[in-house]
């Protein structure tokens, strides 16, 4: 099989919490199809503590909680790196990190290449950024208790973006963020026309393909005005 046009890596002390995800049948047939190809990685089998497979230490200075050692981590994304031809690039998911939108989605797929690092505990050792210097990525302004979810999150939204991964009546094109899109999507129905009262739309009916289309801008605008005013012009955000 070709190499696939995108490859993950994730390094996680919790490797059991992506088998789940990784075998949901979007994933599967895309893996299967060699579009995309995702490898699991438990940073323990890089622990320097040949005992008990220790991975994390007290922070100097005193503080509560343990930080993940230097070590193993460089250890790890030097061997996970030598594992294919291509570098890739190195994503340390942590709540300090720069807020993910879609842009930066859509910058993640062309580099073929992305090992995601999940910190657990209190974090990392800083040495971890200052030695690696990956992009440091939050998924929002809120904190979890790893970050493994929030590597799911940037595995889901990225191979969006690959080529053949989403079925043909599917399409990240027109995706509510996508490509300089901001804007929510409209409301949408399908059968009953009618239920407990509640009625479809009547233009949506109407086999009317002009008033539909200006009917659902106009709904995708008022949604954006009433919901999320940062997202309009003018507004930088
Ligand atoms: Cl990437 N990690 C953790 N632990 N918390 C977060 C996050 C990441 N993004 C938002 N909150």
């Amino acid at each position: 099989m070709p190499n696939p046009s995108l490859r993950f890596d994730i390094v996680t002390l919790f490797p059991e919490i992506f088998s789940g995800y990784l075998s949901q049948s979007l994933l599967a047939k895309a893996i299967e199809r060699g579009l995309i190809d995702i490898q699991v990685h438990n940073l323990r089998d890089w622990s320097i503590d040949p005992k008990h497979h220790k991975i994390d230490d007290r922070p100097y200075g005193g503080g509560p909680g343990m930080l993940i050692s230097v070590e193993p981590v460089i250890r790890c994304v030097h061997d996970v790196q030598a594992m294919n031809s291509t570098t890739g690039l190195v994503i340390l998911l942590t709540p300090q990190g720069e807020r993910l939108g879609q842009p930066r989605i859509e910058q993640l797929a062309p580099y073929g290449r992305l090992i995601l690092l999940c910190g657990r505990y209190e974090g990392f050792d800083h040495r971890v950024v200052e030695i690696l210097k990956p992009l440091e990525l939050s998924i929002g302004d809120f904190v979890l208790n790893g970050g493994e979810v929030a590597a799911m999150v940037v595995v889901d939204a990225t191979i969006r973006m690959v080529p053949g991964v989403l079925g043909d009546e599917q399409s990240s094109w027109e995706d509510s963020f996508s490509r300089g899109n901001r804007m929510l999507e409209f409301p949408q129905y399908t059968r009953p026309p009618e239920y407990l009262g509640h009625c479809v739309p009547e233009v949506l009916l109407s086999g009317d393909h002009q008033k539909i289309a200006q009917w659902r801008k106009e709904q995708s605008e008022r949604r954006t005005r009433e919901r999320r005013q940062d997202l309009l012009p003018g507004d930088d955000a």
